[in-house]
């Protein structure tokens, strides 16, 4: 097949017909899709009362594959009831993410006991009993709980309470592999960890930077935005070391004009080499401040640092910079003259700044470079992490993180009269340490696929082989079912978003809490996720305790627990009610203060190394057009026009300089393992000297090297050697 021209457009028209003729109709499709529930995929926040596939700003419709996707699986039929006595779990291992994503929706609680060669079917009240035993014969510090970006407010809140009140910090969520370099780095730069700005800034803006991003395939709607940037004369940049070709150019499928014709995105494109963002954003600094286009009012009376930047700068040599970045000194001239006659700048930035081991300093390059041009503090300027997961954000926001804020510890114990553990919680990847170490024995998942998303998968394999107990609570089959075999691993089938008997709340990326209404069920079997962590806690911790456990079933309860506890959701108590979905207090910078103890933005210059000392290829361990994350759903990645995933992308040039040929199978080799049977795949829009694979095929190449201060692992920026 060849690649399409433009991103999005008419294929996303039709893809909806395709689906909609798998789930029974394009009205019933339609109608779940208009629901007022928050959509399921990205974090860019679409739906909530405006009803599905409405924009913050109301603008009506937003449409995206991915979202699709997410709803059609969600409406699957049950998985057939000889399903897991006709597959072993040996075959189970041999199905690709998407046979068992499309296996069906899971109804009935599932054990598989090592040894068995089969999952065995068990009734929800046995299984609750065989979990809570297993808790109370284990102390705290041996249990984590992992959580993904899909589950509610209500149940992400319910869940880390009932840990820290079981005993034990081990709390964390997928952010720690996704997007904690930008929490900490904005945390660090501005005192607060999310978007400083609001949808309508971006829409404003006059300039744009997408950084190591790419909305085209995984945050569609967010290009609707882009276009609009462009028609008002506004200017994108894009700093990625591929050329994505929806990036380039786009068709916005709620858009005729832009359906027909297509819509340029990027008014500059940059490439870098794999993490060279550092040397980049330092260099465009540099030059910023040499042609005399910072803010000099901005710097002195809203940032601290500026002395130390200002002759850390000065001291750096810019073709040096301009070597470790992989670009000429006449890009960074076009960037810094764009930048430098920018009104209203907003810097975006995704997976391309995070997963490294120096994720945090790129982040707060990011602030320093806005900073020098006082672009955050104002409207229609401003720092937008693009987040993931559609509640990634709200998970952590209610408490899902093993430090819980002193604000919400304090009203925690002051307010309720809770005894909460103090001894330091663990990150995801020091869980999967700790238990391949022998040191945890159980597990619980709300959501996700751990294996499936770790580094190092043959590592991930192990540490959670070695478990006595792995709880997930999903809503269909993933690869971790399969592959992740605790002594006792245990599927509990959970309903989805548009199905939860109550309302749930959900939070953007730009800290807009909607309010999801529910629906009713598709199947008989799957319980509220609300209604499983309460019921479990209170078979744990009693009833009699501060908490009525059994009474947190209502997730009006919840909602007045979090109104109390958790900074700027006072609103969230009588959202149900009022049906009034808000912005999140204390957020939002249209004025130059911040709360940091100063009340001013941090400056934080660092010093640039190289980030391919050796010389050696480089891999980026990417998304595909068709996938969510670990479930892909088609083999196909549209925009880059590659009809598989057993591939490596090489620069022709790369190609040739190693004695490669088109097609050639190799096997990829890295510290962490091998990969063999790959194809050699000539892609001409990847910076010569860098690599593509796909993500998770490609884990087992990941090694565990992670950033010390967010400890995300470096998905991107793996050297490898390719063995003919
Ligand atoms: N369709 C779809 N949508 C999704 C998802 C999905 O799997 N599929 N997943 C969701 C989630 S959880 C997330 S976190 C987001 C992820 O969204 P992205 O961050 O856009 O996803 P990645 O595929 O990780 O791609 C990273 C991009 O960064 C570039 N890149 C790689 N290394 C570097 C580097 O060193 N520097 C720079 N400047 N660029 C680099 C790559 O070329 C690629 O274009 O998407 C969300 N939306
Ligand atoms: N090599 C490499 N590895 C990566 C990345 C990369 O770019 N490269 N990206 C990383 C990133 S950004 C992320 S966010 C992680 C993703 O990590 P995870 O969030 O852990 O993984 P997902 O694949 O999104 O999880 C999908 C599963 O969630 C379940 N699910 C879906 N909806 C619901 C629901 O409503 N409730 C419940 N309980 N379960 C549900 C389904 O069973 C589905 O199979 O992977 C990380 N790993
Ligand atoms: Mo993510």
């Amino acid at each position: 097949m060849k690649p399409v021209k433009s991103g999005g457009g008419w294929r996303a028209i039709l893809y909806t017909f395709s689906k909609s003729r798998e789930v029974g109709g394009l009205w019933k499709l339609w109608k779940a899709m208009r629901s007022r529930n928050s959509c399921k995929t990205c974090a860019l926040g679409m739906g909530g009362q405006k009803g599905g596939m409405v924009n913050e700003l109301g603008s009506f419709p937003e449409v995206c594959k991915k979202s699709l996707q997410a709803m059609a699986a969600d409406m699957q039929g049950a998985i057939p009831a000889d399903y897991f006595s006709t597959y072993s779990v040996a075959q189970m291992q041999q199905f690709s993410p998407r046979e068992l994503e499309h296996a069906g929706r899971l109804t009935s609680p599932m054990i598989y006991r090592a040894g068995d060669n089969y999952y065995q079917p068990i009734s929800w009240e046995e299984v609750f009993s065989k979990i809570a035993e297993k808790l109370k014969s284990l102390t705290p510090a041996e249990t984590f709980w992992y959580f993904s970006g899909r589950s509610s407010n209500e149940a992400g809140f319910l869940l880390q309470l009932f840990a820290r009140l079981y005993g034990t910090n081990n709390v964390n969520n997928c952010s720690y592999y996704c997007h904690q370099a930008s929490g900490v780095g904005l945390t660090n730069s501005f005192g607060s960890g999310t978007a400083t700005l609001l949808l309508e800034d971006v829409e404003h803006a006059d300039l744009v930077f997408i950084i190591g991003g790419n909305p085209s395939s995984n945050h569609p709607r967010l290009m609707s935005s882009l276009k609009h940037v462009r028609r008002r004369g506004g200017k994108i940049i894009v700093i990625n070391p591929v050329i994505e070709p929806g990036m380039v150019n786009f068709s916005v499928p709620s858009d005729p004009i832009s359906l027909l014709f297509g819509t340029k995105i990027a008014s500059l494109y940059v490439q870098p080499n794999i993490g060279g963002d550092l040397a980049l954003l330092t260099a465009i600094s540099k030059r910023i401040v040499e042609r005399g286009a910072h803010d000099e009012n901005f710097l002195n009376t809203a940032t601290e640092g500026w002395p130390d930047l200002r002759n850390h700068l000065a001291q750096q040599d810019l073709e040096e910079l301009c070597r470790l970045a992989g670009v000429t000194s006449d890009e960074i001239e076009q960037i810094t003259e764009i930048y430098a006659n920018s009104k209203n700048a907003v810097f975006c930035w995704t997976m391309g700044i995070t997963h490294h081991a120096n994720g945090v300093e790129n982040v707060e390059a990011i602030g320093n470079l806005a900073c020098l041009r006082g672009m955050v503090g104002k409207p229609h300027a401003g720092m937008l992490p693009i987040r993931g997961h559609s509640n990634v954000q709200g998970i952590g926001s209610v408490g899902v993180t093993p430090k819980l804020k002193e604000a919400i510890f304090e009203r925690l114990q002051s307010n309720y009269g809770l005894q909460l553990p103090t001894e330091t919680g663990l990150d995801t990847l020091a869980c999967m340490e700790e238990a391949h170490a022998g040191r945890m024995k159980f597990g619980l998942c709300l959501g996700g696929n751990l294996f499936g998303s770790n580094p190092d998968a043959t590592f991930a394999r192990e540490s959670l082989s070695k478990l006595e107990m792995l709880v997930t609570l999903s809503t269909t089959l993933n690869t971790g079912h399969a592959h992740a075999l605790a002594k006792e691993t245990i599927i509990l089938p959970v309903l989805a978003r548009d199905e939860e008997p109550q309302p749930t709340t959900q939070e953007s990326m730009f800290n807009y809490v909607r309010l999801s209404d529910g629906g009713p069920s598709r199947h008989q079997g799957p319980k509220s996720e609300i209604e499983v962590i309460s019921h479990l806690a209170s078979k744990v911790l009693g009833d009699e305790g501060p908490i009525h456990w059994s009474n947190m079933e209502q997730t009006g309860r919840i909602r007045e627990m979090i109104s109390t506890v958790i900074p700027g959701y006072q609103a969230v108590k009588e959202i149900d009610k009022t049906k009034k979905e808000f912005q999140i207090e204390g957020r939002t910078f249209h004025t130059p203060k911040f709360p940091t103890p100063s009340g001013k933005a941090k400056l934080h210059p660092h010093t640039v190394k190289s980030s391919n000392p050796d010389n050696q290829l480089q891999l980026m361990t990417v998304r595909s057009e068709g996938q969510f994350n670990t479930v892909v759903y088609e083999d196909y990645d549209l925009y880059r026009g590659v009809d598989r995933r057993d591939v490596v992308l090489l620069n022709p040039e790369d190609v040739t300089r190693l004695g490669l040929k088109a097609n050639q199978k190799v096997t990829i080799q890295s510290v962490a393992g091998a990969l063999k049977n790959i194809l050699v795949y000539e892609f001409p829009g990847i910076k010569a000297g860098n690599a593509l694979m796909y993500y998770p095929e490609a884990n087992i190449l990941v090694p565990r090297t992670r950033d010390p201060r967010s400890k995300t692992p470096a998905f991107k920026g793996i050297p490898i050697e390719i063995l003919a």
